[in-house]
């Protein structure tokens, strides 16, 4: 068996016993297993980029990461990454500020992370890399002469070539996606942009391949530059079973029983982000305004908690979200609280995965509606963490990926605060039956594409493909379809 070799910007701390709540660290826990590599950004920025990867070890995972030069990050992270490719790939092309400097920082980091880890790397390994802040990097690595097998998986979405020609430099990134053996996509939707994309911007043929069932295609291959790519749909899931078990604990926790005490008997809608633009929270806190003016019977009925935690704080797109969330908490507050019931209360930090999973479980509503989002891993944590005796009611953006497979939750536009503030009287109004008959369906879908298939599925597509993935290779004929 091929080693594997995780390439993420962030890699989990070793020392952590527990990882982070929803990072890629527990997505990835089946498949890291020991005598593994995982290789990125150490989280720390020095005056210059380390030319060489620190080294250490534990549970037999070795974890190789490079301090970021200040400028380097500035120029790789906030600059490009966030400033621009970030908003493109998350359709707010208003929001692209791109600048050729920064532009050249993104790929030179994308250079100084292959010159530290192609020293590292055997020949067999199995090398897969996530996200859009390393697009480039198989290409890089192939210019110093790697010729293993490297897959990449994409998180957000992936977006039409209208959307995507609006980024300066995009058809190179595209270009720079054709260096990968697989490239994976969480949507059938998302896949089809791309093949839109490869087909009109490089000019590629890209074969029809249909699936079985007759929807839209999950493979698709085609040849760019000397290089055969096989592009796929894997969605991206959680561990269900075991957030269930976490869930049911920690009802009893010391947390979630003063969070039960607090309510006083209302009713607890929930929404749990990254305070990111991308998510609509601002949209969010206007419709539970407009549930208020809508259906006054819910007044003192029910409290919203939102959870927001911080990211990306020294870009200036997310500072002016905070001041406008600020403002928009505030006025719904001003204008429906009671001296003895806040409708909103507003959290903007982290909580631990166990608080998180028994505060699920007490809601009767989870309220998921981002204005695009590659999947969202806290619709599935909501399904999963509820009493199917008595579930709450799942609110989901019809713009999330896990909308694709999540038909039994209340889809809404989340653009139309209207529409959202039904939906949230039809959750709190839901007769038990229901409830419960729509639980059971996205329960059952949960549980079946977990973040353990997730890994099965990208790694026995990478594993097939020939070493030499160079069209002239022989064994590249009895691998192409
Ligand atoms: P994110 O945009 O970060 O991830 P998401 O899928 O919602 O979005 O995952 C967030 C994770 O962090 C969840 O597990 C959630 O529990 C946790 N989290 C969020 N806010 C938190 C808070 N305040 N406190 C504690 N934990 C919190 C990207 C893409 C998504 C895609 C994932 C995985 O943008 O679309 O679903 O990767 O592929």
């Amino acid at each position: 068996m091929a080693r594997l070799v995780v390439v993420s910007n962030r890699v989990p701390q070793p020392r952590q016993r527990l990882p982070q709540a929803g990072g890629l660290a527990v997505v990835l826990a089946d498949a890291v297993k020991s005598g593994s590599l995982w290789f990125g950004w150490s989280g720390k920025c020095a005056p210059a980029t380390a030319t060489a990867a620190t080294l250490q070890e534990a549970g037999g995972v070795t974890y190789a990461t490079i301090d970021l030069g200040e400028t380097d990050h500035r120029l790789f992270y906030t600059g490009f990454g966030n400033g621009a490719l970030w908003p493109m790939l998350l359709f707010r092309l208003g929001l692209i500020n791109f600048r050729p400097e920064e532009y050249a920082g993104y790929r030179a980091v994308n250079r100084a992370y292959a010159r530290a880890l192609a020293p590292l790397l055997q020949p067999d390994d199995l090398i897969w890399v996530h996200d859009y802040l390393l697009i480039p990097l198989a290409e890089e690595l192939r210019a110093l002469g790697v010729d293993n097998r490297i897959g990449f998986f994409l998180h957000t979405p992936f977006v039409p070539p209208a959307i995507l020609s609006a980024l300066p430099r995009a058809a190179e990134l595209l270009g720079s996606l054709c260096a990968y053996d697989v490239v994976g996509f969480q949507t059938r939707g998302y896949l089809a942009a791309f093949k839109d994309c490869v087909t009109q911007v490089l000019n590629v043929e890209v074969p029809n391949i249909q699936s079985p069932n007759g929807q839209a295609d999950e493979t698709v291959c085609f040849s760019h530059g000397g290089r055969r790519v096989r592009a796929i749909v894997d969605p991206v899931g959680i561990d269900a079973d075991a957030f269930s078990r976490v869930a049911q604990r920690a009802v009893g926790s010391p947390e979630t029983r003063r969070l039960a005490a607090s309510l006083d008997g209302r009713a607890l809608a929930i929404g749990v982000d990254r305070l990111d633009y991308a998510k609509g929270l601002p949209n969010r806190v206007e419709a539970f305004g407009r549930l208020f003016e809508q259906h006054p019977e819910h007044r003192r009925q029910v409290s919203f908690l939102q959870v927001a935690a911080p990211s990306r704080e020294d870009i200036g797109d997310y500072q002016s979200l905070r001041r406008q969330l600020d403002r928009l908490v505030g006025d719904v507050n001003g204008r429906y609280s009671d001296a003895d019931w806040t409708p909103l209360r507003y959290m903007t930090r982290p909580l631990g995965r166990r608080t998180l999973a028994g505060f699920y479980r007490l809601a009767r509503v989870g309220v998921v509606t981002p204005l695009r989002d590659g999947m969202n891993l806290v619709a599935k944590e909501f399904i999963a963490a509820q009493d199917p005796l008595d579930p709450g009611v799942l609110i989901l953006s019809r713009f999330a990926g896990a909308a694709d497979d999540m038909a039994g939750a209340l889809i809404v536009n989340p653009f139309d605060a209207d529409e959202v503030a039904e939906a949230m009287h039809a959750a709190l109004s839901m007769r038990e039956e229901e409830r419960k008959a729509r639980h059971e369906a996205l329960h059952a879908q949960v549980r079946r594409t977990t973040a353990n298939r997730f890994c099965e599925v990208f790694l026995a597509q990478l594993q097939r493909t020939p070493r030499h993935g160079g069209i002239g290779h022989p064994a590249f004929a009895a691998a192409a379809m």
